[in-house]
């Protein structure tokens, strides 16, 4: 964490001094040649525009950074333990404009905190449980002692109502993994205790980091409806194209519509409705990807549902990387879509050569859209935001 922590520290230290550098360079307006050459200003007015691009390249910079070092606040080095803290309690949380669900989270966030560690990192994972009934924990995929992973007993591994539970192992397989209670709690699983786990390789070179990487957590939660409550109309929604920098203001999909109140239920009676979420929401509400001409991206999917999810993302092939947190031993496929099945996790990279706004989503239209409505579902938004879009800005 602490070497994160101090390059990226060092790369808005950087970045800073090269905003402060271009802004003494560029007051403001091109105070450019009065009536000189056509072709000189032209140049001129490129070299500008060109300097604007490298300076939004630089804010992505810092944007990025700041994201991870927020992520990695819940995560601190005690002693040579590099610690986090799992809160296992119910919380209500808006999965779409007009819809909450009451669900188990760890530490009121769906999916849980995003856990990132270096390979040979030892790691402390301490477990609170603040719900009401045992539960255990799971790091799905990573090969531990029986003794830290194995099925649980009373003695060992089931965490009684109230109490804490430190597990603690050695983060030595680079990879995309996660967790969730053990199987005997799996009803806990389909209620929305969940989380990614990432262990990133040891001396990574530059060149074989992502420019950006995101963890990207899809499957369906059952739930039930409870009540609803009148609110405030808003303005109404769907994909605003990109003019939005915050999801909630691109969820309000149905103006005016009551707030929807539902409880996660892993078995559901007849009534009991289906979620499909990407990261915890329901399209339009799911962030968009953002990302910037030329940069190397990697998205890390797990699939936490009951159902397998065919993910398409339109204007780009990827690579597979890996499937469960191992390296594709056959030679490397280039596809567009890929079918993530249940527990499963899928590394795809890919590179932003193709600027526009596009789509990753299912191919299903049930897991796709919301009640039979789109945008809902597996659905968010590929956005490059060094690009200005003409269509969107002028419509005609
Ligand atoms: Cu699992």
């Amino acid at each position: 964490m602490s070497m994160i922590r101090s390059s990226k520290l060092r790369i808005i230290t950087a970045s800073l001094a090269a905003l402060t550098a271009l802004h003494a360079v560029f007051p403001s307006a091109p105070a450019f040649a009065q009536d000189g050459m056509a072709a000189e200003q032209a140049r001129e007015r490129q070299e500008l525009q060109d300097m604007r691009e490298e300076v939004g390249d630089i804010k992505g910079t810092i944007n990025d950074a700041m994201r991870q070092m927020t992520e990695l606040s819940n995560q601190m080095k005690n002693n040579e333990y590099f610690e986090a803290h799992l809160f296992a309690k119910e919380t209500t949380v808006k999965v779409a404009g007009d819809v909450s669900i009451t669900a188990l989270t760890y530490n009121g966030k769906l999916p849980g905190p995003e856990l990132k560690f270096f390979q040979g990192d030892k790691v402390r994972l301490v477990l609170h449980n603040q719900m009401k009934f045992p539960t255990s924990l799971h790091l799905h995929g990573m090969i531990l002692p029986g003794t830290v992973d194995g099925l649980p007993r009373p003695d060992s591994g089931i965490v009684k109502p109230g109490a804490t539970y430190a597990y603690q192992f050695i983060a030595n397989q680079p990879g995309t993994y996660w967790y969730h209670p053990q199987v005997i709690h799996g009803d806990q699983k389909a209620k929305g205790l969940f989380g990614s786990l990432v262990i990133l390789p040891k001396g990574n070179r530059r060149a074989d980091v992502p420019d950006k990487d995101v963890v990207l957590v899809v499957g369906d939660m059952k739930a039930e409806y409870r009540s609803s409550e009148s609110r405030q109309s808003a303005p109404s929604g769907g994909y605003d194209g990109g003019t939005s920098t915050k999801g909630d203001a691109a969820s309000q999909s149905l103006t005016g519509s009551p707030m929807r109140l539902f409880q996660a239920v892993a078995v559901g009676k007849k009534d009991a409705q289906i979620f499909y979420l990407i990261n915890g929401k329901s399209a339009p509400m799911a962030p968009p990807i953002d990302v910037r001409r030329g940069q190397k991206v990697r998205l890390r999917i797990i699939n936490s549902g009951q159902s397998a999810v065919p993910l398409h993302l339109s204007g780009h092939r990827f690579e597979v990387l890996a499937r469960d947190g191992s390296d594709m031993l056959e030679p490397r496929v280039y596809r567009d879509t890929i079918t993530v099945a249940p527990g499963e996790r899928v590394d795809l990279e890919f590179t932003a050569d193709n600027p526009g706004l596009w789509a990753l989503a299912s191919e299903v239209f049930e897991q796709a859209s919301r009640e039979g409505r789109t945008p809902g579902g597996i659905a968010c938004i590929l956005r490059y935001t060094d690009i200005v879009e003409p269509a969107l800005q002028n419509p005609n």
